[in-house]
């Protein structure tokens, strides 16, 4: 019988277990060029040649069975049946690289020694016979007496001769003596015998194209000419091409909002519609276009394997601060989202390391704040060029960048030192971008951003109508009504605190209500100004339009500023607090990460509003 077994993904790091669990099961987890995405298992179901049904588990990569960073402790409790949640794998799937044969069947011999049957798939032949490395899998196939499956995972290359391997009625074990001694070397000496005469190189020494990219972009000075062209190029569409879509959504929901108006009798329920769900709503998913524009960019990096140069590059700067170089995976993929950020730290080691990782990742300019950098670049610079705004982005992702470096220091400085762990940092070759991998990150980011938008977003919009509303003043205009209601009073509360950053009580309301999620800064505006005098007015000519009780502009120069400065540094988002008390399984660290970035997001912005007063007026 072949039904219902359990097929565990085991390899190295970036060796295409994902790609395979994703041919296999159909299912979409992420996939990325550079080691350690995977940072949880995942399981799966797939279909053999009979129809019957399987089990397949992805696994985090691991260098080895012994190794101590925690996602490799997940692959190797899976493996043994230690994990109450999976039930131990009936075979194993060993992934191994055809360019790195040698050095993969360190783990694969290991696996193969925990006597359980074994199918070795050798991926990445493409790359290989790039190289001119030419593998006989029969031969080994021979030695070992199990099945040696030769594929191309992303381009679905072999899986018929897998389906073939997977539903064998047998699933037969390696003939492989263990290795006795735990010493690597007499592990490699094995290794050495087992792969004679399978692995044939050509004469010539050939220069493979990655080399030759490499030349440029890791280069110490136009390495950093290339990436800040790349970030540039990235923020300058945000600002140009993005406005097209963007005015097509934001008409969709004026529409919507007319339509509401038109069918329903003027009252709180409408109001509530119009101005809680659909402008607040509404005043966040305008920016769908940015962030997927941002998931392309990200997208092309990761798959490219330019992404994994850029952790390279970072990585001398890196060293300076005391960090270790495996953070820039996590603080990287922070960029786009502080919690899957703060989960990669999973692939450190050094438990000291993970932490002050961890304390650092929500500096990053993830993807929350996209939406709220660009509605307060468009507010200061009004008449400004997309290249200019491009520029102020550019701005605050290097202010975050040298917020990062700074607390990595300090932490450093003052935690507890431990054992310094030894780290090398493997580059991936380049590859064409797959634009079907891009194109589905972006899905998978976009129906992320929605689902928050229709959630999270959509929750904390009616309560904040709600206390924009209530309790409710005899007064017909707009302004006297919100300052008389809950919410009013909170920012009218809080208006002494923040006034010495340039902010009024009306934002005030806005920075409080985005400490649930950053976003909710951009969906509070849309309430308030909309709210006050639901006119043909976009909110953001609404926002340009008010003032402060002197005539001036409230949003004028100095206060976007000290506010973009606050949303760089301030933990303004519930979301990673669980993560952060999950991960480091305690409420202190949590706590002082909100404690600190708010803090420090609090000086910082008071200091660019007053310094800001001796140039600015
Ligand atoms: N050239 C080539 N690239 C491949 C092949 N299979 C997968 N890739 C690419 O290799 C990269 C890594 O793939 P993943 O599936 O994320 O690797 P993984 O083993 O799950 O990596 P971790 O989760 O980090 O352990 C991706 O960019 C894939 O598109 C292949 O056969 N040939
Ligand atoms: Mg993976």
């Amino acid at each position: 019988m072949s039904s219902d077994r359990t097929f565990a993904l085991v390899g190295n790091p970036n060796t295409g277990k994902t790609t395979l669990f994703n041919a296999l099961t159909g299912l979409r987890q992420k996939v990325a060029n550079y080691p350690g995405v995977t940072v949880e298992k995942k399981v799966g179901t797939g279909r053999d040649r009979h129809g019957a049904a399987f089990t397949v588990i992805d696994l985090p990569g691991a260098y080895s069975l012994d190794a101590k960073s925690p996602d490799e402790e997940v692959t190797r409790a899976v493996l043994r049946g230690e994990r109450p949640d999976t039930p131990q794998p009936d075979a194993v799937i060993c992934l191994v690289d055809a360019v790195n044969l040698e050095r993969h069947f360190y783990l694969a011999t290991q696996v193969m020694e925990l006597g359980l049957p074994v199918i070795v798939v050798i991926n990445k032949t493409d790359e290989a016979e790039e190289r001119g490395i030419t593998i006989a899998a029969k031969r080994l196939e021979e030695r070992l007496g199990v099945s040696v499956v030769p594929m191309q995972a992303n381009e679905r290359v072999g899986m018929e001769a897998l389906q073939v391997a997977l539903s064998a009625s047998d699933l037969a074990q390696p003939q492989w003596t263990a290795v006795e001694d735990g010493d690597p070397a007499t592990r490699y000496t094995a290794i050495e015998t087992l792969l004679e005469g399978t692995v044939a190189r050509s004469e010539e020494d050939r220069q493979t194209p990655s080399d030759k990219w490499d030349r440029v972009l890791v280069h110490p000075i136009l390495g950093w000419v290339v990436l800040l062209s790349i970030v540039g190029g990235l923020f300058f569409t945000l600002f140009s091409l993005a406005g097209y879509p963007m005015d097509l959504i934001d008409g969709t929901f004026g529409w919507l909002g007319e339509q509401v108006e038109a069918r329903m009798a003027e009252g709180d329920l409408r109001a509530l519609i119009t101005e809680g769900i659909i402008g607040g709503v509404g005043g966040v998913v305008i920016f769908l276009p940015q962030i997927l524009i941002l998931f392309f960019f990200i997208g092309l990096m990761e798959n490219t394997g330019y992404l994994a140069r850029v952790s390279f590059m970072m990585d001398r700067l890196m060293s300076g601060v005391g960090l270790n170089g495996k953070a820039f995976v996590p603080v990287l993929s922070s960029y786009a989202c502080a919690i899957p950020g703060i989960m990669a730290t999973r692939t450190m080691e050094s438990a000291r390391d993970r932490l002050i990782t961890t304390l650092i990742a929500p500096i990053t300019s993830c993807s929350a704040r996209l939406p709220v950098y660009v509605m307060l670049i468009a507010l200061m610079l009004p008449v400004g060029t997309a290249g200019q705004k491009a520029l102020v982005m550019i701005g605050l992702y290097v202010l975050s960048i040298i917020g990062v470096y700074t607390f990595a220091w300090v932490f450093n400085r003052t935690l507890e030192k431990s054992e310094k762990t030894l780290m090398v940092l493997e580059l991936p070759s380049y590859q064409r971008p797959s634009w079907r991998e891009i194109t589905l990150q972006m899905y998978e980011r976009g129906k992320i951003f929605l689902r928050r938008a229709g959630t999270v977003i959509l929750g904390l919009s009616i309560v904040l109508w709600a206390m924009t509303t209530y309790p409710k003043s005899d007064s017909e205009d707009g302004s006297e009504q919100l300052a008389y209601s809950a919410a009013g009073r909170l920012g009218k509360t809080i208006e002494p605190v923040i006034e010495p950053l340039g902010y009024d009580w009306k934002m005030g309301i806005g920075l409080v209500a985005s400490f649930a999620a950053r976003e909710v800064f951009v969906s509070t505006m849309s309430i308030i100004y909309l709210g006050e005098e639901a006119e043909e007015d976009s909110v953001r000519d609404r926002m340009a339009e008010e003032t402060r009780a002197d005539g001036k502009p409230a949003y004028d120069v100095r206060t976007c500023l000290s506010l973009l400065v606050f949303y760089v540094f301030a933990m303004q988002c519930l979301s990673t607090v669980a993560v952060t008390r999950r991960e480091t399984n305690s409420w202190r660290w949590a706590i002082l990460q909100v404690v600190y970035l708010t803090g420090f997001a609090y000086l910082a912005a008071l200091a660019t509003y007053q310094i800001g007063g001796f140039f600015l007026s």
